[in-house]
């Protein structure tokens, strides 16, 4: 059928192609990977709210700052790029499929993410990288750790370009269609990742690389930590746009629902790609070196982000109120009840949706310059993002999980797994809140990140901070009890569960929804006015940072002498 010019086909069927068994084993690969990972930054998770508390002492010399940065790579880094990769392959090859070489291509990415993985881990337990997820200059880490980190960025490019890839093909199949939504919200999160990774990665390359080998003296500290933010706050929305795929796309039709709208979720994807990437100074606020102007205009831009945040809950009520209304609810919270509120699938995901409310306005208290001043580095941001990261996304990802992974193991996700993955949500949430209240509470009273245990001489101010050390580590060991609570029925999922078929579960737009613009497939102009905005927001900041750098930093490394 011949389309009008302005625009593309409305209603699109959306995931029909089946997964291949040869990716099924790709795709739980990397959840693999991620529950191991789970694990290992859980249990690390664990040991430091015991240390802050003041009731542990880690035994056989190892460092709190060697297990805080096993604790913030594992799961910061690892966990998410695996599962995040893995779960995109998988609504890759359902909306647009995947070829045999491609899927070659996907396990040369997971090999080569894997490598890198193995060797920075060897280097952070060996204690020769207790350098934290940041890996802040002039902390010197082994080299080792460096190259590591760099083939995990090169593992995922190879994922990255394998999507473009499968899009393309596609596309040439089906001239002036759309792309489906699940594809192009893939490909949306890998343009951002891509272009956001150029930075770390030159970082790491350029700098860290040859002088953690002894190559150059010196290091320019400010422009390191500028490369690594410029990538620093893109990589919180390559963790967060998956879990809105998930809601756009996944949830929907778990509730019995169709797309509210798919131009709406096209439009708040493609601002997420432009306002992501230049903000990064709103993690430096204040780090001296940066003209206030160009703080001021990335925190503005900040601003910007909220925007398509915004209409994706507004998108998330309409769903929910359309399908509940549709089912019968009546008055103006009859449809609430409606809900499939024993439906593990939704419920982690709605619970992590409800974290974001306080999560989100934590975030706009971070960028506001003068609040910014009395939060930064205090273990208020600790709590913002274990609100973000670990409740919002997360949550979404383990309801992934319990589709997902009987959908690729040819089991079911019987009641009783249903039962024990609501437990594991409401304990997940439990833990959470009491974790990140204490965490909040504590910031504001001015109680640091990043740091062990200490009386600090007996300040009175840090006698007070103990009870909320200890509120934390409550909430650590809840939340340590819900970790292994989601590694059981992970377990049961991939191996013990009954045999049987599981949903994919897809929702279709509505029959009749109104045509999406066919500028939303114009590529070029995305890209070209993400590039822009990008320039725009760093291009003389970092040129002064490079022309008028004071001189730069020799290597520390901790322990001392290490
Ligand atoms: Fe952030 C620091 C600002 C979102 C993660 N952030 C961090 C760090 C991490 C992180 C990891 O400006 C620490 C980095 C480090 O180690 O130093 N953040 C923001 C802003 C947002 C934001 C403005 N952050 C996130 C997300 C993250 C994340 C998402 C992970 C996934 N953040 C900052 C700043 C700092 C920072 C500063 C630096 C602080 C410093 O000084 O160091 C925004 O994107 C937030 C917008 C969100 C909303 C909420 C919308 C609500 C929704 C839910 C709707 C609910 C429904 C259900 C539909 C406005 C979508 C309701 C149903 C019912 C029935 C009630």
């Amino acid at each position: 059928m011949a389309l009008a010019k302005a625009e593309t086909t409305s209603s699109q069927e959306i995931g029909v192609y089946p997964i291949h068994e040869k990716s099924k084993k790709l795709y739980m690969s990397f959840m693999y990977v991620t529950f191991i990972s789970l694990l290992i930054g859980g249990l690390m998770g664990l040991l430091q709210t015991l240390v802050r508390s003041g009731k542990l002492t880690l035994p056989w010399g190892i460092g709190y700052y060697q297990i805080l940065t096993v604790h913030g790579v594992i799961l910061a880094l690892v966990m998410t790029t695996f599962f995040i990769i893995g779960f995109q392959f998988s609504l890759m090859e359902k909306s647009v499929g995947m070829s045999d070489k491609q899927r070659k291509f996907g396990w040369l990415s997971f090999w080569v993410m894997l490598i890198g993985t193995i060797m920075a881990a060897t280097m952070i337990l060996l204690g020769k990288a207790s350098v934290l997820y940041t890996f802040y200059a002039p902390l010197k880490a082994h080299p080792v750790f460096y190259i590591g980190l760099a083939l995990v960025i090169i593992g995922s490019w190879i994922a990255a370009f394998t999507n473009f890839h499968q899009i393309s093909v596609w596309k040439k199949k089906h001239p002036g269609e759309k792309t489906p939504l699940p594809a192009f919200m893939v490909a949306i999160n890998m343009i951002m990742w891509f272009i956001a990774t150029l930075g770390v990665a030159t970082a790491v390359l350029v700098q860290f690389i040859p002088w953690s080998l002894g190559y150059a003296s010196t290091i320019n500290v400010l422009l390191s930590r500028t490369l690594f933010w410029y990538f620093g706050h893109p990589l919180v929305y390559f963790w967060l746009l998956p879990a809105y795929m998930t809601w756009y796309v996944i949830i929907p039709k778990i509730i019995g629902g169709r797309i509210f709208s798919d131009a709406l979720a096209r439009m708040s994807f493609v601002l997420l790609l432009f306002f992501s990437i230049p903000v990064g100074f709103h993690h430096q606020l204040t780090e001296p070196g940066i003209h206030p102007t160009w703080k001021f205009i990335q925190v503005a831009l900040t601003m910007m982000v909220v925007i398509p945040t915004l209409m994706t809950a507004f998108s998330m009520f309409a769903t929910f109120e359309i399908t509940g209304r549709k089912k019968g609810g009546k008055g103006v919270f009859g449809w609430m009840k409606k809900l499939p509120w024993g439906d593990v699938r939704f419920l982690a995901p709605f619970l992590g949706m409800i974290g974001f409310i306080p999560g989100g306005a934590g975030g706009i208290i971070n960028a506001s310059h003068q609040l910014n001043m009395v939060v930064h580095n205090t273990i208020w941001v600790t709590g913002h993002f274990h609100l973000t990261v670990a409740t919002v996304v997360l949550l979404t990802f383990f309801g992934v999980t319990y589709w997902l992974v009987p959908h690729l193991t040819g089991r079911k996700l019987t009641p009783q797994l249903n039962k024990l993955g609501i437990i594991q949500s409401v304990i997940w949430s439990v833990g959470m809140l009491i974790m990140s209240t204490a965490m909040h509470i504590q910031g504001l009273k001015g109680g640091p990140r990043r740091s062990e245990f200490s009386e600090y001489g007996g300040t009175a101010q840090a006698q007070e901070w103990i009870g909320y050390q200890m509120a934390q580590a409550v909430g650590g060991t809840i939340l340590f009890i819900a970790i292994l609570l989601m590694l059981y029925i992970f377990v049961k999922l991939a191996f013990f569960a009954p045999k049987g078929v599981t949903e994919y579960p897809l929702a279709q737009e509505e029959p009749d929804a109104e045509p999406t613009p066919a500028w939303f497939e114009n590529w070029k102009m995305w890209i070209g006015i993400t590039v822009a905005l990008i320039l725009f927001a760093y291009s003389i900041p970092v040129f002064d940072m490079i022309q008028y750098s004071p001189p730069g930093s020799p290597p520390f490394s901790w322990p001392i002498g290490n």
